[in-house]
C-alpha cells in the first residue's frame, strides 16, 4: 500500500498541520512521533529501504528494540509537512538493542530524525510500559501561553496542575493525573529526555520551562486534543492574570471532588491543597 495513503500517515500529517495552524510551530519548532503498529509495518514493508547505515539514537531504549516510528525531521518546518511529507518526515526502525536507528523512508532531500529523538523514544518506552502498549503518540510543541506561564508560576507540578484545572471545568476530566514540569534544561539530549520520561511515568503532559510542552496519547486525535485543552486553559489563565492579580472566584477543592465523583475520575489529593 502507498505509504502516504495509510491512515496513520494521514492522521499524523493532519495533526502536524493543525498544530502549525494553531501557531504552535514557528519555523522548525516542535516535533511529533508515532510508534507504528506491526500490522501497519507489514502493509508498507515492500516500500521501505533496508540498506541504510545504522546511526546512534543518543539514548538506549531496549524496550523499543525492532520497532518502527514515523517522526518529523530535524530542522524541518511543520508548515511544510502537509505539502511535502516525503521531505519533512521519516520512518525509522530501531535495532535489536534499541540504540541505533535506520532510515526506512522519507527525508528525500536529506536530513535526520527530530533533534528531540532521545526524548521522544524514552517517552515512548515509558508509555509503552505503563499503558500496556496502547499509547503510540508523543507530541512536542511551543504553545505561547503555556510557555508564558513558566515565567510567572512556580515550576511545580502541583501548582501548574491546579491552576490549569481551575481555568476550565473540563480540564480535570481531560487530564486527571495532572501535568509535570521540568526546569530549564538544554534541549536535544539524554538528560532532558530522562527528566521528561520520568514525568511520563505519572503524567500525559510534561512542560519544559521557557521552551514548550510534551504530550502523550493513544492516537493523533486524543494527543492533539490534550495539547489543545492544556494550551486553551493556559490562555485563559494568562488573560485572568493580565486582568487582575487575584481571582475573585474560582473552582474550589470540594467542587473538584464533586466533579471527580460525577465524571468518575480520580483526582489526586495533592493537587487539591488549601490555598492561603
Ligand atoms: O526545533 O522544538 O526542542 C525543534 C524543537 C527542539
Ligand atoms: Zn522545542
Amino acid at each position: 500500500m502507498k505509504i502516504l495513503d495509510m491512515t496513520f500517515v494521514q492522521g499524523f500529517i493532519r495533526m502536524a498541520d493543525d498544530g502549525f495552524r494553531m501557531g504552535w510551530h514557528e519555523r522548525n519548532g516542535g516535533n511529533l512521533s508515532y510508534r507504528i503498529k506491526p500490522e501497519e509495518v507489514e502493509m508498507i514493508k515492500n516500500r521501505l529501504k533496508h540498506d541504510g547505515p545504522w546511526t546512534p539514537i543518543g539514548a538506549s531504549v531496549p524496550e523499543l528494540a525492532g520497532e518502527y516510528f514515523l517522526v518529523t525531521g530535524s530542522g524541518k518546518f511543520f508548515r511544510d509537512i502537509k505539502d511535502d511529507p516525503e521531505a519533512t518526515l521519516a520512518i525509522i526502525e530501531l535495532d535489536e538493542k534499541g540504540e541505533n536507528y535506520q532510515l526506512k523512508w522519507g527525508l528525500v532531500e536529506g536530513g535526520k530524525p527530530t533533534s528531540e529523538l532521545p526524548s521522544h523514544l524514552m517517552n515512548h518506552a515509558v508509555k509503552k510500559r505503563v499503558t500496556n502498549g496502547t499509547y503510540r503518540v508523543i507530541y512536542h510543541a511551543h504553545p505561547a501561553n503555556i510557555i508564558a506561564l513558566t515565567f510567572v508560576l512556580p515550576l511545580e507540578d502541583e501548582v501548574f496542575t491546579r491552576e490549569l484545572w481551575e481555568m476550565a471545568t473540563e480540564c480535570p476530566v481531560v487530564f486527571p493525573d495532572g501535568i509535570g514540569v521540568v526546569g530549564w534544561m538544554v534541549p536535544g539530549g539524554r538528560e532532558i529526555a530522562e527528566a521528561t520520561s520520568k514525568l511520563m511515568e505519572k503524567y500525559d503532559a510534561a512542560i519544559w520551562a521557557h521552551h514548550g510542552i510534551f504530550c502523550a496519547g493513544e492516537g493523533a486525535h486524543n494527543t492533539f486534543g490534550l495539547m489543545h485543552t492544556i494550551e486553551k486553559s493556559a490562555e485563559i489563565l494568562v488573560k485572568v492574570l493580565s486582568m487582575a492579580p487575584q481571582k475573585r472566584q474560582t473552582i474550589q477543592p470540594d467542587q473538584f471532588r464533586e466533579l471527580a465523583k460525577a465524571f468518575q475520575v480520580e483526582l489526586p489529593e495533592r493537587f487539591l491543597y488549601e490555598k492561603k
